[in-house]
C-alpha cells in the first residue's frame, strides 16, 4: 500500500494550519544544523549506516507564553534512554531527542533515584564510593565508546517536538533510518493565538483583557485546549515516507490496549505500533505489526529483569524487524 501523497494533495488541514499558527522556536535552526552535521558524518562512512531516531520523555503544554504554569505529560524517559543504548550496541547511530532533564543514555543508571542522590555516589574526599565504582566505570566507557555515534537534542513543549520532528524527519527520510516514537506527547494543547504573554492573574483586575478570560465569575481557572493535530499521519505519508515508523501507544486500561494500537495501525498505516500499559510498562509490551497482523508479546519475569531490560529483547525484535523490511524492498 502506498504511503505517498504528492504536493498536490497538500489541503489546507489542521496539520498545516499548525505550522502557520504556532511559532517556530528559537533552537529549531541550531538544531536542524546539529542534525545535518551528524547525518554528514553518517554519510561519510560507506557502510550506509543505519540511524535511528530515538523520541523520549514527555511533552509540556505551557499555559502561558512567559511560562510559569504548564500541563506535562508522564514519561521518566526510561524506554526512550534505555532504547537508545540498545541501538548503539547494535551498531545503529541514534538521534536521540528528550525532554530536557528527562533521563539520558548511561547517564540514566545514576539519575533520578529516590533513595540515592549524586553527592552518594562520593565519599567524603570526593572519590567515588567503591560500591559503585564498577557500574560508573562501565557507563563512563560506553557513554565515550559511544559518543560520536549519538546525538543529543531536546525538547520541552509539544511545540518544540512538533517542530523537531517535522525537521529531522525530513532530514532522515530513508530506507535505512527508523523513527522510535517513545516519547509521551500531549494530545491538547493551547494553541498560540489564545495563550497569554503573562501569567494568568487569579484576580480579575489584573487580567489579559485582550485574550481570553482564564478565570470565571467563580474564580475558578478554565481551560480551553485545542487537540493536537495527528501528525504521525503527515510523518507516515510525507515527511519519512521512506523510513521505518514505530509508534508507542501507552494505556491505562488492559481492555483498551490491543483496540487502541489495531486502530492506530490502521488509521495511519505505519510499520509497527508498540503497546504498553502504565503499570507494567517495564516488563510487558505487545507488538503489533501492519504486514502480519499479529501480536507479539514480550513478557519478563523478575528473575529475567535481574539479568537485562525489557528495551534489549524490544530493540532485538525490532532491528531483525528493520533488516527484513529492507531486504524486502530490495
Ligand atoms: O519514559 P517511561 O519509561 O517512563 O515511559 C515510557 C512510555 C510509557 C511513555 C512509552 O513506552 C510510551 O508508551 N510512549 C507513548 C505514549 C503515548 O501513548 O503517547
Amino acid at each position: 500500500m502506498s504511503r505517498v501523497s504528492s504536493v498536490c494533495d497538500v489541503e489546507d488541514t489542521p496539520e498545516d494550519r499548525y505550522f502557520l499558527n504556532n511559532p517556530k522556536p528559537e533552537s529549531l535552526d541550531d538544531l536542524i544544523l546539529k542534525t545535518s552535521n551528524f547525518m554528514n558524518n553518517c554519510n561519510k562512512s560507506e557502510n550506509n549506516d543505519k540511524i535511528v531516531l530515538v523520541t523520549s520523555g514527555g511533552t509540556s503544554v505551557p499555559l502561558e507564553n512567559n511560562t510559569v504554569r504548564f500541563i506535562d505529560n508522564f514519561s521518566a524517559g526510561t524506554r526512550g534512554a534505555s532504547s537508545a543504548e540498545q541501538f548503539l550496541f547494535k551498531g545503529y547511530k541514534v538521534i536521540f531527542l528528550h525532554r530536557e532533564f528527562s533521563l539520558q543514555p548511561f547517564n540514566r543508571h545514576f539519575m533520578r533515584f529516590t533513595n540515592v542522590s549524586f553527592l552518594d555516589y562520593f565519599d567524603s574526599n570526593g572519590e567515588i564510593a567503591p560500591k559503585y565504582k564498577k557500574e560508573l566505570v562501565e557507563m563512563k566507557r560506553l557513554s565515550d565508546l559511544y559518543k560520536d555515534q549519538l546525538l543529543m537534542l531536546t525538547f520541552t513543549s509539544v511545540n518544540d517536538y512538533l517542530w523537531a520532528l517535522r525537521s529531522i524527519a525530513i532530514l532522515l527520510n530513508n530506507r535505512n533510518c527508523i523513527f522510535y516514537l517513545a516519547a509521551a506527547v500531549s494530545d491538547f494543547y493551547v494553541p498560540y493565538d489564545k495563550l497569554p504573554e503573562h501569567k494568568i492573574q487569579s484576580r480579575s483586575e489584573f487580567q489579559d483583557e485582550s485574550k481570553k478570560k482564564h478565570i470565571n465569575e467563580s474564580g475558578k481557572l478554565v481551560l480551553d485546549l485545542d487537540p493536537v493535530p495527528k501528525f504521525l499521519r503527515d510523518l507516515v505519508q510525507t515527511w519519512a515516507n521512506n523510513s521505518m515508523i514505530i509508534s508507542f501507544k501507552l494505556e491505562t486500561d488492559p481492555n483498551l490496549l490491543i483496540v487502541k494500537a489495531k486502530q492506530a495501525l490502521e488509521n495511519y498505516n505505519h510499520q509497527l505500533v508498540i503497546g504498553n500499559l502504565l503499570d507494567t510498562r517495564n516488563r510487558e509490551v505487545v507488538i503489533l505489526s501492519e504486514k502480519t497482523a499479529d501480536e507479539t508479546w514480550i513478557r519478563m519475569t523478575d528473575e529475567e529483569l535481574k539479568q537485562t531490560c525489557i528495551e534489549e529483547l524490544i530493540v532485538d525484535n525490532i532491528t531483525q524487524r528493520h533488516t527484513e523490511w529492507i531486504n524486502s524492498s530490495d
